[in-house]
């Protein structure tokens, strides 16, 4: 997408760009992967928001955000420069069962994987954790936080609930705010840049 095509005042992408890569951001239905591309996102998100309806009522649980008006029924789409050189594509995924026909186009040469977790929710998270382990994609789980309530949650007992293996980084973190939300993107490139030095050494 070029910057020009977008509303509002997009940051033009740094003339010193080298390297551009792509990044799935996945987890359950409203965990706020919608709100985290946005966050970031130096140029007008690209966005497939439907109105839920009625028809949604028994299907979509909105008792953890009631104040969710639409659903993402494609993709995400969000463009954030990590540094001079290196520019992120974020994709987010559509969080309901019905559009998961979307998830191969999302994963589809991604270079590493945002999975949010909301801790009232857990479970929702378990398909987007069985699909990067099958796809053996690097990733990080990072805790949405809903409000202070949810720091009930040691990331110790997170990191339990979800039994996540011991090097894959696990944070908190706001999916409104972009210092935030860059600071997930940045632990995820470097895990990404740690595995990829590991695997280079077992080599
Ligand atoms: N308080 C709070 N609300 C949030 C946060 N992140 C998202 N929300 C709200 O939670 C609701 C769901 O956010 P979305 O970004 O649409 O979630 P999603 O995961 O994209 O949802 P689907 O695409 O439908 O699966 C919205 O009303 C957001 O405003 C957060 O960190 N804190
Ligand atoms: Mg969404």
């Amino acid at each position: 997408m070029d910057s020009t095509t977008c509303e509002g005042a997009p940051v033009p992408l740094p003339q010193t760009a080298s390297r551009g890569v792509k990044i799935a951001v996945v987890g359950g239905f409203g965990v706020g992967k919608t709100t985290f591309v946005g966050a970031v996102s130096e140029i007008t998100p690209m966005r497939t928001e439907a109105e839920m309806t009625a028809a949604s009522i028994g299907t979509d649980d909105l008792s953890a955000t009631p104040a969710k008006r639409t659903t993402t029924v494609g993709f995400d789409f969000g463009r954030a420069a990590l540094s001079e050189a290196l520019v992120l594509y974020l994709f987010g995924a559509p969080g309901q069962d019905r559009f998961k026909f979307m998830w191969d186009t999302v994963f589809n040469g991604a270079l590493g994987v945002v999975v949010l977790v909301d801790t009232r929710r857990v479970a929702d998270c378990f398909p987007s954790l069985d699909l990067v382990e099958d796809e053996q994609l690097p990733y990080v789980v990072a805790h949405n936080v809903f409000g202070e309530e949810d720091r009930v949650h040691s990331l110790d007992d997170v990191r339990d609930a979800l039994q996540m293996a011991p090097g894959v980084p696990l944070m908190r973190c706001d999916a409104r705010n972009r210092q935030s939300v860059r600071g997930v993107l940045i632990a995820l490139v470097q895990h990404v840049l740690h595995r990829a030095g590991l695997q280079e050494a077992d080599a």
